[in-house]
C-alpha cells in the first residue's frame, strides 16, 4: 500500500507523458494533488487542483509552489533541441522552483533528471552516481544543472532532492537500447514514492530503471531510498529483437549510453540572443 506521506504535493508536467501517467497514482500519496503545466490539460477531478504556470515566469512559480509541502518536477523541455526552451524551460525554471520552494519553505523535491546527464558514458561501463557527469547535448547538461542547482539549495537551504536519472520511462520498451533503460510507470511510481517518504533523503542521485536483465547503473550509493523495482524489460526482449534492426555496432549511438542524444545537433545558439 502507498503511504500517504504529504498534505499536498504539486506535479509539474501534469500533461505530459510522466505526468499524465503519474497523475492517478500521486493521488495516493497526498490528500491533495495540485496539477501544474504550461499547457491546458482539462479539468481537475476528485482530490486535484490545477494551476497552470511557465516555469520561467518566476511569479506564476511562486504562486504554484504556495501551500505546498513536497514537488514532483516533471516539467520541462524532455529532449534535446535548441538552447532557448531549454535555457528557459530548464534552467530558469529549475532556479524559479527552487527559489519558490525556499521562500515557501517547501523541503522535499523529487527533480525529474535524466540519464543523459550520464550519456557519453559506454554502454559496457557500470556507472554510480559517484562518476562525473558526462551530458550528452543541451539537454543532458541543463539537467545536470538542475542536480548542482539542487545539491546547492541542499547545502544553503537544506532543501532535500532526490534527482532521478530516468532511463526510458514508457508504457513498454520501444527499441534494443530500452532493454537496458526501461523504467515501468509502476516502478517509477515506487520510486517517487520512496523519494517523498524516505524520513532522511539528503541530496541523493538515483537511476530510474526498472528490474532490466542488462543494466548500466548501479544504485549502491543509494541503498538509503529504499527503491526496489518489480518490473523487468526482459518480458518484451523476444518482441523488440523480432521488430528492431540490428544496430551498427561501429556507431557511437549503439556504443554510448545515450544512444541517439550523443549524435544530435550541434543546434548552435540561434535562437538565443545573449543581449536579452
Ligand atoms: P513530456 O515532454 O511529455 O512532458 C513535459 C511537460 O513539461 C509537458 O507537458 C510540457 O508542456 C511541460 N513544460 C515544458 N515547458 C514548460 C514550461 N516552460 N513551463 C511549464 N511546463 C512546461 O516529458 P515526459 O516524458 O513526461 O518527461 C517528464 C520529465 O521526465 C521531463 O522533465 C523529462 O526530461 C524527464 N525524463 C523523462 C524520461 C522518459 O523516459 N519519459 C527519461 C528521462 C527524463
Ligand atoms: C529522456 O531524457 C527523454 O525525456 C525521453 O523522452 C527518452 O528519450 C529518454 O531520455 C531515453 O533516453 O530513452
Amino acid at each position: 500500500m502507498t503511504l500517504k506521506t504529504h498534505n499536498r504535493i504539486l506535479l509539474t508536467g501534469a500533461a505530459g507523458g510522466l505526468g499524465t501517467a503519474l497523475r492517478p497514482l500521486l493521488k495516493s500519496n497526498c490528500n491533495m494533488l495540485r496539477l501544474s503545466d504550461v499547457l491546458e490539460f482539462g479539468a481537475c477531478q476528485e482530490n486535484e487542483e490545477i494551476m497552470l504556470a511557465d516555469l520561467a515566469n518566476s511569479a506564476q512559480v511562486f504562486e504554484m509552489l504556495r501551500d505546498v509541502d513536497a514537488v514532483v518536477h516533471m516539467g520541462g523541455i524532455s529532449v534535446e533541441g535548441p538552447f532557448g526552451p531549454i535555457l528557459q524551460a530548464n534552467i530558469l525554471g529549475a532556479y524559479n522552483l527552487y527559489e519558490a520552494a525556499r521562500m515557501h519553505g517547501v523541503k522535499r523535491v523529487v527533480f525529474a533528471s535524466s540519464n543523459h546527464v550520464t550519456g557519453f558514458y559506454s554502454q559496457a561501463q557500470t556507472i554510480t552516481a559517484d562518476d562525473p557527469p558526462r551530458p550528452d547535448g543541451l539537454y543532458g547538461l541543463s539537467k545536470a544543472f538542475g542536480e548542482d542547482l539542487s545539491r546547492f539549495y541542499f547545502d544553503r537551504y537544506g532543501i532535500e532532492t532526490a534527482c532521478l536519472r530516468i532511463g526510458s520511462s514508457f508504457p513498454k520498451p520501444k527499441d534494443r537500447r530500452m532493454l537496458a533503460t526501461w523504467l515501468s510507470y509502476a516502478d517509477l511510481h515506487r520510486l517517487i514514492t520512496a523519494c517523498l517518504a524516505n524520513p532522511a533523503m539528503g541530496h541523493s542521485i538515483i537511476f530510474g530503471a526498472s528490474n532490466n536483465s542488462v543494466s548500466w547503473w548501479d544504485n549502491s550509493r543509494a541503498k538509503h531510498v529504499g527503491f526496489h523495482p518489480q518490473d523487468s524489460s526482459d518480458g518484451f526482449k523476444t518482441e523488440i529483437y523480432q521488430t528492431t534492426t540490428a544496430p551498427d555496432l561501429n556507431d557511437p549511438i549503439a556504443q554510448l549510453q545515450g544512444g541517439a542524444f550523443v549524435a544530435m545537433g550541434p543546434h548552435g545558439f540561434v535562437d538565443y540572443d545573449p543581449k536579452n
